[in-house]
């Protein structure tokens, strides 16, 4: 099947499921397979099923009216609207063009419409399993949804853990010679994702922040290249192999400190951007009071742990996440008559889910790009 074909094609089951729209609403983009909103108002991926669940104060159940509708008058997408007692829930779903096998968005809008101020929760109900980091939910290694930003989950973060979507492998690294056993278990980003922390410190505070390495994967030096940043301090490239060598621990010095006041320390660690391999990783972390740095011979024999305000062992046991929950609930408060949306990227057909920080896809240059696409469909 060449391509004009496939996109004849597509056109064709675009049209039938228009038919038969009472069983559900399909859209695509021109050329892909089409994904479905199904009777029931739930989005249906080759990966399996997304429902969202409203409720709170003045919500009631309600079946929805499920409709193919257009986006911007030209992009073809489905919509589930359910008048939940004071709230209405609207679930609106395009595909748009995103390389190589399109993405689809959905969006979750709530609005309050009795005239008083509600607190609401929206809940996502995903095959069970999929599971939820922080921004992407995962099935095996795919990402199948890019989730909003933690912040509009209204949930309450702790003081310090990591905010990315690296992994954790314990034992990881074999460092030689006597050091912090937190050299051995390491966290990184796969697929080239930065490696992210948050501390919350006094506002403006500084801090000396130490972080650890200790390369065992590569032997020669010009392979794993590392960008460490701490918030108020130059950045630090390292070629761990270069600079201590294999299986060997070392360790780099920020004078880091609160510039933009927000209370929080900020701690990344991705890959140097001409580095071969792109994937950063990060052993561990010290956090002492600013003012004389420590003795790093001592950090690195894990002598000053004790005089630290924050010890990490990135990967270990010690080791947590800034957010504690993994439900997919998102606490929001309606004002009398206000409305809020909720952006979800689903991975379709053969695809996966931008990861945000890997990624510059939003939900606006999505839209932007399917109503292009349709423009120039339409125009042939
Ligand atoms: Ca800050
Ligand atoms: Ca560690």
């Amino acid at each position: 099947m060449n391509a004009r074909q496939r996109i004849v094609g597509a056109f064709v089951l675009l049209h039938t499921s228009f038919a038969f729209a009472a069983a559900g609403v399909s859209f695509t983009s021109p050329g892909f397979p089409p994904s479905q909103m199904d009777a029931a108002g739930r989005l249906v991926e080759d990966w399996g099923v997304v429902s969202v669940k409203l409720s709170g104060e003045g919500v009631t159940d309600a079946t929805p009216t499920v409709a193919a509708v257009k986006l911007d008058g030209v992009v073809p997408a489905a919509q589930a609207v359910s008048q939940c007692g004071a709230v209405a829930l609207t679930l609106t779903a395009f595909r748009a063009p995103a390389y190589p096998a399109g993405v689809d968005v959905l969006t979750v809008r709530v609005e309050e419409k009795q005239g008083r101020a509600a607190n609401v929760t929206v809940a996502l109900e995903l095959p069970a399993k999929v599971h939820a980091g922080l921004r992407t939910a995962k099935l095996g290694g795919r990402a199948v949804l890019t989730l909003p930003p933690r912040e509009e989950s209204g949930e309450k973060p702790r003081d310090w853990g990591y905010c990315d979507e690296a992994s954790s492998l314990p034992g990881w690294a074999k460092p030689a010679g006597s050091c912090d056993p937190a050299f051995r278990n390491i966290r990184a980003g796969m697929g080239g994702t930065p490696i992210v922390y948050r501390f919350t410190v006094r506002p403006k505070s500084g801090a000396n922040v130490v972080l650890g390495f200790c390369e065992s994967h590569w032997t020669e030096s010009g392979q794993r290249r590392l960008l460490g940043r701490v918030e108020g301090a130059p950045s630090q490239e390292v070629d761990p192999i270069a600079k201590w060598g294999r299986h060997k621990p070392g360790v780099l010095l920020f004078q880091g400190r609160d510039e933009d006041g927000d209370g929080r320390l900020d701690v990344t660690v991705r890959a140097a951007s001409d580095a071969k391999d792109k994937n950063p990783i990060l052993n561990a972390i010290w956090i002492f009071p600013a003012g004389p740095p420590p003795d790093l011979n001592q950090v690195v024999a894990g002598k000053l742990n004790a005089t630290a305000r924050r010890y990490v062992d990135v990967g270990g046991e010690n080791d947590q996440s800034l957010y504690p929950g993994s439900k997919l609930e998102y606490r929001i408060a309606l004002p009398a008559r206000g409305s809020q949306k909720l952006a979800f990227f689903a991975a379709c057909y053969g695809g996966s889910a931008p990861i945000p920080d890997a990624s510059a896809w939003t939900a606006a240059t999505l839209r932007r790009a399917a109503c292009e696409v349709w423009r120039d469909w339409q125009g042939r």
